[in-house]
Parts: structure tokens; sequence; C-alpha cells
């Protein structure tokens, strides 16, 4: 059978690097290259930490391609650090001085476009940070939606609960006019693991325990990386998250993985416009959900709403006893 075509688009934090192990460790499935984006980290520490991921499941012959340094628009919101400043919990001392020399020199939105023309209607593209590179690539190349398989997203929010702000979740707060581009012109079958899908389907922090604690490569680093990290903290917990859904493990860019490489881990949904708020004093960035058709928008989405969290679980926990033989 041929493999699945997948382009990662990251702002590699530590959930950015679960959903790219779990993408690694998939059988079916092959990953052409990673792009990556300024988001949990400035862009130059996500090529590094995507450099860093590859290089524990011992893929380093992925290409990684350097995007876009900030939003397409209005000044970067400071960055929250969430998974610390390097976007990988800060506790990597052993710094490659030579990771410039393995980035490509194509910039991360020419190289998805490449990519993507090069296997016309069979490239699924997973993004799971702010969506600056593909509002640079629609720009570029009009038709590059067109020729997409399907997009992956994870990011937004559909009951206007924020992480970061009142009402808007990090990616698309990041940069809203890019969320707002992805979201009215990319008009291949959309996916949508939101804020919310993810936290709703939440695993447990026994679980987490069990997740790091495997005698593999990944599982160390997965340990190593979440060690010092307030995000992992069980007693720390006092974000929006725990306020909104109670203490839970939320791996939340594995969810929109999740679904690319099994489409049967997501249980139901719904398909509907959506749009991106761009104005708003309190929930610019915040994905509103059009079910009655006020907008007249003649594309829909698939909002992902329910999980088979227990075979969610599976492909994560599996994921992480890497490297493995492909
Ligand atoms: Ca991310």
């Amino acid at each position: 059978m041929a493999k699945k075509l997948v382009v990662i688009d990251t702002d590699c934090g530590i959930d950015d690097a679960q959903a790219i192990i779990m993408a690694l460790a998939a059988p079916d499935v092959q990953v052409l290259g990673v792009t990556c984006v300024f988001g949990n980290a400035a862009v130059d520490d996500v090529c590094q930490n995507v450099l860093r991921v590859l290089s524990v499941c011992e893929r380093e012959g992925i290409p990684v391609f350097r995007g876009s340094g900030g939003p397409l628009v209005r000044d970067s919101m400071s960055c929250t650090d969430h998974f610390g400043s390097d976007g990988l919990g800060d506790v990597i001392e052993d710094k490659d001085p030579r990771w410039e020399e393995k980035i490509q020199r194509e910039h991360a939105a020419n190289a998805m476009i490449r990519l993507v023309c090069e296997n016309q209607n069979q490239v699924s593209l997973v993004a799971l940070g702010p969506l600056t590179n593909l509002a640079l690539a629609v720009r570029l190349d009009p038709s590059f939606p067109q020729k997409l398989k399907d997009l992956y997203i994870m990011g937004g929010n559909t009951e206007g609960k924020g992480n970061v702000t009142l009402c808007a979740e990090f990616n698309f707060a990041m940069d809203p006019e890019s969320a707002y581009v992805v979201l009215e012109e990319f008009l291949c079958p959309t996916y949508i693991a939101s804020w919310e899908y993810a936290c709703r389907n939440a695993l447990t922090w026994e679980f987490f325990e069990e997740l790091i604690n495997q005698d593999a490569p990944a599982a160390r680093f997965m340990k190593t990386i979440t060690s010092k990290c307030s995000a992992y903290s069980k007693e720390a917990m006092r974000n929006k998250r725990d306020v909104y859904f109670g203490p839970c493990f939320v791996s939340y860019d594995a969810y929109a993985m999740a679904a690319c490489i099994d489409g049967s881990v997501v249980t139901e949904s719904v398909e509907c416009p959506v749009r991106v708020e761009l104005q708003g004093s309190i929930a610019r960035g915040m994905m509103a959900l059009d079910r009655t058709d006020t907008l007249k928008k003649s594309h829909s989405v698939i909002v992902l709403t329910k999980c088979d969290v227990a075979k969610f679980g599976r492909l994560l926990m599996e994921s992480l006893r890497q490297p493995c033989k492909k």
C-alpha cells in the first residue's frame, strides 16, 4: 500500500515533539518534510528542536525548513514560555553548534508549495503552530490549497474558551490574520483539532507517568524535556485549562496528528463554516462556528468533537518506543 504523505508545519514545543514522534512511528506514513514557524519559541529554536526530535528518532534524513519568525500583520505577542524559553523545557545543554548547516536553504513556504506540487492531491498538511507559513504559501501560490489532499490544524476554539487570552487559543492568537486567511482560502478538506477538543478528550497524569517511563530513547527524551517544565507539573496546575476542565494531561498537537494518521481515532465531529475574529477587544483570534449559516460561506470545515481516547492513548504510548525500524 502506498504510504500516506505528510508535511508537518510546527512551532516545535513539547507537544509538537510528541506529535512529530507519532508521525515518525506510524508505519504507513512518510514525512516529506518539516517546516518551522515561530510560536512556542523563536523560529531558530524551533528549527533546532525539530532537528533534535528527528535525531532522537534517528530520522535525520527528513528535510527541515525555516519559515516565518513572526506574524503577518501585527507585532508578535510576547511568548508565554509555556514550554520554557527554548520550547523544549530549557533542559537541553548540548546544543548543536552546526545546526544551521542542517536546515535547508529553501524557505518553509516555498518548500511546502514544492513538496505539494510534486505530489499533487496526495499530501496531508498537519499544522501544529501559528498558521503564518500556510498563509504565505497561499499568497505565493493561490492554487496551493487545492493541490493538498487535506489539512489538519491544531488550533482555534469552539466554546469561546481561551488559553492565552480570554477568548482565543494560542496558535490562532499568535497570528489571527494568518488563521483567518487559512480558514477562508484553504478549500481543501480541513479538520480542526481545537483546544477544547484536546482538553475534553484528555488523558490522565497516571497515563503520562507510564508514557514517559517506558524504556526507549524517545520516552527518555520526553521525560527529560518535561522534567522541569511547569506545564507538566501536576502541583503547579493553576492554568486556564485546569480551571475549565480539571487536572489532566493534554498533548494538544498529537490530537491533530492522530486524526491524520488514523481517522478512526475521531468518533464525532461537526461540519460547518468557521471564521476567525480579527477585531474584537477580548476575542481577537477566536474561532467562531457558524452552525446557522449566518455568514453564507460556501466552504465548511470538520471540527473534531469526540475522540476514541483509548485508541489515541495507544498511538501515543507506542510512538515513544523509538527509534524503531520501519
Ligand atoms: Ca505547536
